[in-house]
């Protein structure tokens, strides 16, 4: 699904700002039809945010169900014989979203964006209602899963995941234009051989008929390097400066839809030459071993939850690069798109994650001594619950298909993978993600129960992901001991012939808490604890990559293991460095023996 973007034959108008909103706790809204009136009893929301720090109220934090969102437009006077277009970026975890009276369009997953035409629906020049129910529910049949069960005081959400259940429009809302006959989607796939880039692009319109399509790539510069006719086709470009690692070079592809000599629409897509393969152990980005360095973070600010922000979006980025970080996971659901775009500007690499997250009853019943249905199974997430996870991939992948820095999609994070259900499930799923993008390898991010001799998806996967956390939920304090294990652990993991990422170690870590004696909690610790698994890390050859666990400090739900959210961040939740900051830097920004 193509961005929307301002142009020679499109406009668009960001709906930001300060939403009408109500919380429905009854769930009457939908019955009473909410939507066709300014929405009573509404206080101010800034969109886009979560909803849940911004009020100082324990009944919007922590409600379950439907919240409603409102808003009133003026479809620009300039937009008169254009197809007007409705986006949201993520509305989480589902909505429904009216247009006046009627319904336009409704979406399952809290983080890709869905559109409706809107055309029929809005005149130019005068004012439209917008109003989106957005509801906050986890279950069998979403992802991630949850149970809503009932409590004294109203519906209560259980989870499987330890991040706060954030909800709201975490992303810009657009209105948009475009002419009748358009771009509808554009495809890329790149490659390199020898000193020559080559672009293939697939063109798709609608109401095109009779227009030709025509295609120009080029440089950084604004110079033409190639060009094309025709829906789709191959682009060559003679000495190519490839996107890579560290360097974001972005080359620009101009497709247009022509009627003899009149653009009737155009459409840049920013595209980075680059390849990505798997050999052996090796992850190759151009041809050239990658060793991955960074982190899995979240979406996660003080107030604004999971609410994008430029500001923070750029000062991230700023302390990934003072730090030495290469690369991050989208840990764990798709991020917004500004990231993407950020992380190709900048190259960053990105392994780009769904939000199936949980999905490990048996785990979660071992650490919380409930017990629960086997994980996939019809008294659980069944055929349902697969088939809203088979959609998640699809709109991943349709949405970030032609992102440089995405190199590898995860399909889930830490799902159970050791029974004849777990394979069953995934096993489709591994399939649907690679017909959809042959070009990309594909994984999923595994945990301490997958051993290498048990875990029956690895074979799906063309990189084993692992984390783990050997010192802390384990040999808790004990590093000596967490060191050996690891090793022997990841010994056994290189015998399955493929490159490892260790996608999650890390150790919850109080800012300012000091012991001269590393103990668990404080500085020092995190510190060794990153010390003990680099040098096992640097003793396997096939491990060719390592991200801690978690950049950033971040809000969980409540529980007695946290105490104000998870603390194993780098840097404190308002981004503060902890002593770990510098002696990773130390490691990332020096020769290091990881980079072989
Ligand atoms: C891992 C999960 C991650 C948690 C982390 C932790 O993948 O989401 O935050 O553990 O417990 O199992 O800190």
């Amino acid at each position: 699904m193509l961005r929307p973007q301002d142009g020679p034959t499109r406009e668009r108008r960001r709906l930001d700002g300060l939403w009408r909103f109500r919380t429905d706790p009854t769930g009457e809204g939908r019955d009473a039809g909410w939507w066709r009136a300014p929405l009573a009893q509404s206080v101010e929301m800034p969109v886009p945010a979560s909803y849940n720090d911004v009020l100082v109220d324990a009944a919007v934090r922590d409600h379950v169900g439907d919240v409603w969102y409102q808003t009133t437009v003026r479809v620009p006077r300039g937009w008169a014989g254009q197809r007007v277009v409705l986006r949201f970026d993520a509305a989480t975890h589902r909505a429904v979203v009216w247009v006046g009276d009627e319904e336009v369009v409704r979406h399952e997953g809290g983080y890709t964006p869905f559109e409706a035409d809107v055309t029929a629906h809005v005149r130019p020049g005068e004012e439209v209602r917008v109003t989106a129910v957005v509801d906050n529910r986890l279950t069998w049949e979403s992802v991630p899963p949850g149970i809503v069960s009932d409590g004294p005081g109203g519906p209560r959400q259980d989870y499987f995941h330890d991040f706060f259940n954030y909800a709201g429009l975490h992303r810009p809302v657009w209105l948009y234009s475009t002419p009748a006959a358009h771009v509808s989607d554009v495809t890329v796939v790149t490659g390199l051989s020898g000193s020559t880039g080559t672009v293939d692009y697939r063109v798709e319109a609608e109401g095109a008929d009779g227009l030709e399509c025509r295609v120009v790539l080029s440089d950084a510069t604004g110079e033409e390097v190639a060009s094309g006719r025709g829906a789709t086709g191959t682009l060559e470009v003679p000495d190519v400066h490839p996107w890579r690692p560290g360097e974001g070079h972005l080359h620009d592809l101009r497709v247009e839809l022509v009627d003899g000599a009149d653009v009737v629409d155009a459409y840049v897509l920013p595209v980075g030459i680059r390849t990505v393969e798997v050999r052996g152990t090796e992850f190759l980005i151009n041809g050239e071993p990658f060793y991955f360095t960074g982190f899995g973070k979240h979406e996660d600010l003080p107030v604004r939850g999971k609410g994008h922000d430029d500001v923070h979006l750029v000062h991230d980025f700023a302390l990934l690069d003072w730090i030495g970080a290469n690369s991050f996971r989208t840990s764990h659901y798709p991020y917004a798109e500004e990231v993407l775009e950020y992380a190709d500007r900048h190259g960053i690499v990105v392994i780009d994650e769904t939000a199936a997250v949980g999905q490990n009853l048996g785990m979660i019943g071992g650490i919380t001594g409930r017990s629960y249905p086997p994980t996939f199974s019809a008294e659980a997430i069944g055929d349902a619950g697969r088939e809203v996870h088979a959609q998640a991939i699809r709109e991943l992948v349709a949405r970030d298909k032609n992102h440089p820095c995405v190199v590898l999609w995860s399909i889930a994070n830490e799902p159970e993978a050791h029974t004849d259900s777990a394979r069953a499930y995934f096993e489709p799923l591994f399939t649907l993600t690679r017909d959809l993008d042959p070009t990309r390898p594909v994984g999923y991010v595994n945990q301490i129960l997958a051993s290498a001799d048990g875990d029956q998806l690895s074979q799906f996967a063309d990189v084993l992901m692992v984390n783990r956390y050997y010192g802390w939920y384990t040999q808790t304090g004990d590093l000596a001991a967490a060191g050996p294990a690891l090793l022997a652990e990841l010994q056994a993991w290189a015998r399955h012939g493929k490159p490892i990422i260790v996608t999650e170690y890390g150790a919850d870590t109080v800012a300012g808490l000091h012991s001269a004696l590393p103990q668990p909690w404080s500085e020092e610790y995190q510190v060794e604890f990153l010390d003990t698994y680099h040098r096992a890390f640097d003793q396997v050859d096939a491990v060719i990559g390592e991200h801690v666990w978690n950049f950033a400090d971040f809000a969980t739900k409540a529980g007695i293991i946290r105490v104000d959210g998870n603390k194993k961040g780098v840097f404190t939740r308002d981004r503060r460095p902890k002593a770990a900051a510098s002696a990773l830097r130390r490691r990332w920004r020096g020769p290091g023996p990881w980079r072989r």
